[in-house]
């Protein structure tokens, strides 16, 4: 076993980066790999000064889902593949889509099961034009999780959806970003710095703006229309009520007054 960290900690102005590091299994989910990576992203959302993550892998892979070399069948007994998703790849969703930080995915290389649905569940999702998203659940006799069946239905509609849980197709970047499934597909070697640039322009909207943006929008999904204008009245009460908000609107005040020369 490598003493090297399952997840590279990179602290930035404003956001970190973290790389899931293990390459040589391209970078599947064990034990170790998950337990770094949610015990990075809480000590992310501690820190007052960052308002957002990039999330990449190293090596050519982004992540490969589940690392199936940790599933022994020991006397033909099978393991509960239930435990995990409640003690790892749920509580992990969760965080992405329920922390006050931007979750930006830069997808490297090829995201297939858990890997797919871990990238999707972030806000942002850029991906080189060779990544490929493959939801190969179904080849392992499995059903897409860590979210997918919520996700992905979300992204694409439940036609593209069906088709792609079922044949467990490729899809490359571009077709991704034609589909909605992601944010967009850049050169190979443009992905950390599209990448970056995002978190750099996260890492100036305010923070308490950005986390209630994600809160509205996740509650968006099971709310009626009623239910979420009456969310979004009380949430904006909370933006509102907030010093940035304040800040903001006399900045832009007194831009306007000396642009009229009053
Ligand atoms: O079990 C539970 O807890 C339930 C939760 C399940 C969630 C899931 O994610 S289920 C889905 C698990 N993932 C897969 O089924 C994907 C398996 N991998 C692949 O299909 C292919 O590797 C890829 C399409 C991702 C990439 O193909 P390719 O040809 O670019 O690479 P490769 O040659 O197949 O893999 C390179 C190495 O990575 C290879 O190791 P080696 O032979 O060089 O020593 C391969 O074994 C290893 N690797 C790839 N994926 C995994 C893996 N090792 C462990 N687990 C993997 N998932």
């Amino acid at each position: 076993m490598s003493d090297a960290p399952n997840v590279l900690v990179e602290r930035r102005d404003g956001y970190r980066r973290l790389a899931l590091n293990r390459p040589e299994r391209l970078n599947a989910f064990d034990r170790e790999l998950h337990a770094e990576l949610i015990a990075a992203l809480r000590e992310a959302e501690r820190d007052p000064a960052c308002r957002a993550v990039l999330l990449t892998g190293s090596g050519r892979a982004f992540c490969a889902g589940q690392d199936l070399t940790e599933r022994t069948f020991v006397d033909g007994v099978t393991p509960d593949l239930s435990e995990n998703l409640v003690e790892r790849y749920n509580p992990l969703v969760s965080c992405i889509r329920s922390t006050r930080l931007a979750i930006v995915a830069a997808v490297n290389g090829v995201a297939a099961g858990a890997g797919a649905s871990v990238a999707l569940a972030c806000d942002i999702v850029v991906a080189a034009r060779s990544a490929k998203f493959v939801q190969s659940f179904s080849r392992i006799g499995l059903i897409p999780d860590a979210g997918g069946t919520w996700t992905l239905p979300r992204l694409i509609g439940d036609a593209r959806a069906r088709a792609l849980v079922m044949l467990a197709q490729p899809v490359d970047a571009e077709l991704a970003a034609d589909w909605g499934m992601i944010w967009k597909a850049v050169d190979d070697d443009a992905l950390e710095t599209e990448a970056a640039t995002i978190c750099e322009t996260l890492a100036t909207v305010p923070g308490e703006a950005l986390a209630l943006a994600k809160r509205a929008l996740l509650a968006s999904a099971g709310n009626s229309l009623k239910e979420q204008l009456s969310l979004e009245a009380s949430l904006q009460r909370l933006a509102g009520a907030h010093p940035d908000y304040r800040a903001a609107v006399e900045a832009f005040r007194s831009r306007s007054v000396r642009r009229s020369g009053s």
